[in-house]
């Protein structure tokens, strides 16, 4: 791992905060390391997230169309398209040694079979970009948004839905493919799935219908879909997806690992009765589970919190728990609890793709990071294997519906300059990662 300087000058350089670092324990714990060496730490963006006037996606579309779901549009994002060199050396200061990010399909093939080579010699820098700087390029295929085409002639659930996007997978791998370290094909397909099972305003559905009729007419087609948004039970057409990625990407590059993303959340009883979350269980995880026993490498697990059900659903958070700005409730035993399930339904080893909160309150996040963690070490301890940790996320970016409202960055970024300034939790997370370490134990 590179190594990096996190002398108090330093790290007050990197973090424009001008907060204190607080001193590692290095002397008490010498020789000792609670996570492994060659743990993979990073943190994690997706492309429409932060790059910036991704015109030919369908996620443009949608949030321009009236009706529309989206507090407001990505407009500039964080500039990342043109700043990404700024954002890999901001992970590499802070100590982490792996970056998941995504490539954009509607950047590199705006029009059905026009793949673009400029864009693909764009990524191809940023993949460089990370190796010259010590960070495991993970890169992400398809996270959420597809180019505007694919949503307006069917989306994944189209007849050639899969076969298209494994010839984008193919086309991507044959020109960046030899230096990518993981590769996760889908970023939370089961992401629909598991609204079902999750408090949604009653209006949303009516919402998404308005708003994908409003960029069906835009787009001159029948219809419009999205994999953020589905009626339908959307399941085996993103199974077939990631299978035909999988086998597309291993094709060029056997051993190149390959998983998907997850959505996994924290599922506990409240009482005897099992029987909403077993239907939780079958319908958002287990067919994800089976795939990744025979074409996957790794499971991605990407948690956020926990959430109780009893015989007749969800169950509210108990009253004074912490509470993310989306809404979500912080429980940070939820990540390793979440990881140990992952594994047990797979046998395969588990990447984190993603873990963290919503909280403008950044001194959440401190505390958030080594309590998540520490439940983490516990799951390592019982033997579950852990390729890696990528915080979510990078910078305060594009929450998709939700506009810019919730922080989820280890670094914000002014709206307007798009200046980035690394958070004091960002240092912990270096910290920790430097070290193999946990020896931050705050309160929430
Ligand atoms: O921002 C999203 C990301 O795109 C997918 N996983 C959850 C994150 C936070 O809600």
């Amino acid at each position: 791992m590179t190594k990096v300087d996190l002398s108090r000058r330093a790290l007050l350089g990197i973090c424009a905060a001008g907060v204190a670092a607080p001193a590692l324990a290095a002397s008490k714990t010498k020789g000792r390391r609670d996570f492994p060496g060659a743990f993979l730490w990073g943190s994690a963006t997706a492309a429409h997230q932060v790059e910036g006037n991704n015109v030919a996606s369908d996620m443009w579309l949608l949030e321009h169309v009236k009706p529309t779901l989206f507090a407001e549009p990505s407009g500039d994002a964080c500039d990342s398209l043109h700043r990404w060199a700024q954002d890999l050396d901001l992970v590499k200061a802070l100590g982490l040694n792996a970056y998941r990010f995504g490539i954009e399909w509607a950047r590199i093939e705006p029009e059905p079979g026009q793949f673009s080579t400029a864009m693909l010699d764009h990524y191809g820098r940023m993949i460089d970009g990370c190796l010259q700087r010590g960070l495991a390029p993970i890169v992400t295929f398809s996270h959420f948004s597809v180019p505007r085409w694919f949503a307006g002639q069917g989306h994944f659930q189209s007849p050639d839905g899969a076969d298209l996007f494994a010839r984008f997978c193919d086309r991507a791998m044959r020109h960046l493919g030899d230096r990518i370290a993981y590769a996760v094909t889908l970023n939370e397909p089961n992401v629909s799935a598991l609204l079902r099972f999750v408090a949604l305003p009653p209006a949303f559905m009516g919402g998404v219908k308005a708003m994908l009729a409003a960029a069906a007419k835009a787009s001159g087609r029948p219809a419009f879909a999205s994999a953020l948004f589905s009626e339908q039970d959307v399941t085996s057409a993103m199974v077939a997806a990631h299978i035909k990625a999988y086998q597309a990407i291993k094709a060029l590059r056997p051993a190149l690992p390959v998983g998907v993303g997850l959505a996994v959340e924290d599922d506990q009883l409240v009482g005897e009765d099992n029987s909403y979350r077993a239907a939780k269980r079958r319908a958002v995880y287990e067919p994800w589970f089976d795939v990744t026993r025979t074409h996957a490498d790794f499971i991605g697990v990407q948690n956020y919190t926990r959430r109780r059900y009893d015989t007749r659903g969800l169950v509210p958070p108990p009253a004074g728990a912490p509470m993310a700005s989306d809404g979500r409730e912080i429980y940070p035993a939820s990540l390793g609890n979440s990881v140990r399930y992952a594994h047990q339904g797979t046998g395969k080893p588990v990447l984190i793709t993603e873990s963290g909160i919503a909280a403008s309150d950044d001194a959440l996040r401190q505390a958030y990071i080594p309590q998540s963690l520490r439940g983490l070490k516990v799951v390592m301890d019982e033997g579950v294997p852990v390729l890696g940790y990528t915080h979510w996320s990078l910078l305060d970016n594009f929450e998709w519906i939700s506009g810019y409202g919730p922080q989820f960055g280890l670094v914000s970024v002014d709206r307007k300059s798009f200046v980035r300034q690394a958070k004091p939790s960002a240092r912990i997370l270096g910290a920790i990662a430097q070290s193999g370490m946990l020896s931050w134990d705050n309160d929430l």
